[in-house]
């Protein structure tokens, strides 16, 4: 029998978290044979959802899920975990400006990463949910100079699963059948879902790669505009398919993709041409517990007009909150 992997998951007593920490323990992302202690952080108000759920993990009778440790304390909650999801976040209230909800998740993610910096596994990975994901990640990574750039990664993947299902359901082909799929940038509307290089069955979608038009006004802002879709529909945001879609992501990053490219925001190596440091979507291929970029495709105008775009809207994220980046 393995030995437990520790995985933290932040704001656990959210929807998202609660759509979550079933299927982790479970075995949804470490696999059938990977014994599992869950950390579930949240803040001290939600202490009682945290028992109440760990009650209802413990009911479920899980064989994988050795131990949950529930705190409101990251020294606690991070102290030598493999893994950490970060959910948590502060919502935008009413009458907060951007700039009010930048520096309140600001301060949350100065925290945490302290908090990993000190206790976490030295091999950590880190996956950043809560919003601004991409400015948060950055701040977590910043707060935590003693752990690897490469430990810390933020969500385009519900993005990237947006956009398949979107091009899956245009062609009248089978999800799976895509591949090759890009979503680059931020996690926000400037998002861009790129299909230049999408394959169904291996093979290129030269009708839909012409259709400029069905591109631009159709396939890009329907992606990036799915989540208000979601909200306007269901009065609540994304939480199924967002905790779905962070399984996907954490799954592919330990165990690999299958050389299946898999688009997460990671800190920008100086590639594309995207300013170094920012956390910005990109195209990889993940092979045991490592992630590769895939370097050297074409940016023609249009794609550089977006990517553009995305740059410049998370250097406005990230000089907001300049001052916190110690
Ligand atoms: P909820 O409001 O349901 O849950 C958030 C939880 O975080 C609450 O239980 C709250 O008490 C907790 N929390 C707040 N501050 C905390 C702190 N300092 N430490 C620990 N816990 C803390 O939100 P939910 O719908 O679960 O969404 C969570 C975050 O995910 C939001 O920021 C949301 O915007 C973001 N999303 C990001 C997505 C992505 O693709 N990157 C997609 C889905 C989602 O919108």
């Amino acid at each position: 029998m393995k030995s437990p992997k520790r995985i933290a998951i932040t704001g656990a007593a959210g929807q998202i978290g609660y759509a979550l920490v079933f299927r982790i323990a479970n075995g949804d992302l470490l696999g059938p044979d990977q014994p599992i202690i869950l950390h579930l952080l949240d803040l001290p108000h939600a202490s009682g959802a945290l028992r109440g759920i760990s009650m209802e993990l413990e009911d479920c009778a899980f064989p994988l899920l050795d131990k949950v440790v529930i705190s409101d304390d990251p020294h606690v909650a991070f102290r030598d975990v493999d893994i950490a999801i970060l959910v948590g976040a502060q919502p935008r209230k009413k009458g907060m400006e951007r700039i009010d909800l930048l520096e309140a998740n600001a301060s949350i993610f100065v925290e945490q990463g302290r908090a990993l910096n000190a206790v976490a596994n030295r091999s950590v990975k880190v996956l950043v949910v809560g919003n601004p994901a991409n400015t948060n990640a950055l701040i977590a990574m910043t707060a935590a100079p003693d752990l690897d750039r490469s430990c810390f990664s933020a969500m385009i993947r519900l993005d990237q699963n947006r956009a398949q299902a979107m091009l899956a359901s245009h062609l009248d082909k089978p999800v799976d059948s895509i591949s090759q799929l890009i979503v680059w940038g931020n996690h926000s509307p400037t998002m861009f879902a790129d299909y230049r290089f999408a394959l169904v069955y291996g093979h290129s979608v030269p009708f839909v790669i012409q259709n400029e038009q069905w591109n631009r006004e159709v396939f890009i802002k329907t992606v990036a505009q799915r989540g208000t879709a979601i909200i306007e529909a269901r009065g609540q945001s994304s939480a199924a398919s967002a905790a779905n879609a962070a399984l996907d992501h954490m799954r592919d990053w330990v165990c690999g993709s299958n050389d299946r490219w898999v688009s997460m925001a990671l800190p920008s190596d100086g590639s594309y041409d995207i300013e170094e440091g920012i956390f910005f979507g990109v195209p990889t291929i993940c092979r045991s517990g490592s992630i590769e970029r895939i370097r050297d495709l074409d940016i023609n105008a249009f794609a550089r007009e977006r990517l553009q775009l995305a740059q410049d809207e998370l250097r406005q994220e990230r000089d907001a909150i300049r001052h916190l980046l110690v």
